[in-house]
């Protein structure tokens, strides 16, 4: 008999939100298990020897482990999406599109995204630096560019690749402003994406939570600076 896919994850990693977001969009069920990354449960031998990486999420789906929330992203289309494959479309000539959005998210908008945050929430730092917000918006310029003629990243259709930066862009917004000016495109693909009907549970929800973290953490640590 086969059971559900097992997610570890935490609701307020950008990451584990895209995955949700993809089960929701293929109507997979999870089985979500919490990781407390802060408490260190991420680096106990048993979860080692799921992530030798010792990042969250990962998924054990029936004892296939699959690490990397663009790699599940894509695991979880290519075996769930029956007849519908747009999500993660089969045709090469689409999908190096929809892999170049994905890299695009792992290699630029994730990892200024978590400059911003995880020195507040692990290292006590008080304030989010103008350079990583600068930083962050010039992030911005290059999916404006992806949306130029068409509505989603990789073309005319949603794929993983609007999945998976829409956490990550989503939960930046809230540190390194968007301005609609500057970036029409970019405003509407938010608002397109936030129209979903899975969008508040798989990650407004979890947005808000480490959103309303980093700021409470930032509003108590400049009071403190201040007395
Ligand atoms: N590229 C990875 C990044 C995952 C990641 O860095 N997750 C964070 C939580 S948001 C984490 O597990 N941090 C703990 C660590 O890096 O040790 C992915 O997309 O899954």
């Amino acid at each position: 008999m086969s059971n559900k896919p097992v997610l570890y994850y935490a609701p307020r990693s950008p990451p584990c939100r895209a995955v949700m977001l993809t089960a929701a969009a293929l109507s997979v069920d999870l089985d979500l298990r919490l990781v407390n990354v802060k408490a260190g449960e991420h680096m106990t031998p048993e979860f080692l020897k799921l992530n030798p990486q010792h990042t969250i999420p990962v998924l054990d789906d029936n004892g296939t482990i699959v690490t990397d929330s663009h790699v599940i992203c894509s695991y979880l289309a290519d075996k769930y999406a029956g007849e519908n494959e747009s999500l993660y479309p089969k045709d090469l000539t689409l999908r190096r599109l929809v892999d170049a959005r994905l890299f695009y998210d792992c290699g630029h908008l994730f990892p200024r995204l978590r400059f911003i945050v995880e020195p507040i929430i692990y290292f006590g730092v008080s304030e989010v630096p103008e350079d990583r917000v600068t930083y962050m918006q010039k992030a911005y310029d290059g999916l404006e560019h992806c949306l130029a003629t068409t509505p989603y990243l990789a073309g005319s259709e949603l794929t993983i690749g609007d999945l998976c930066s829409v956490t990550t862009v989503s939960t930046a917004a809230a540190f390194a402003p968007i301005d609609a000016d500057k970036y029409p495109k970019l405003t509407q693909w938010l608002e397109r994406l936030q129209a979903l009907p899975y969008y508040k549970e798989a990650n407004q929800e979890g947005l808000e939570m480490l959103v309303n973290l980093v700021k409470g953490l930032l509003a108590e640590r400049q009071q403190q600076n201040n007395s």
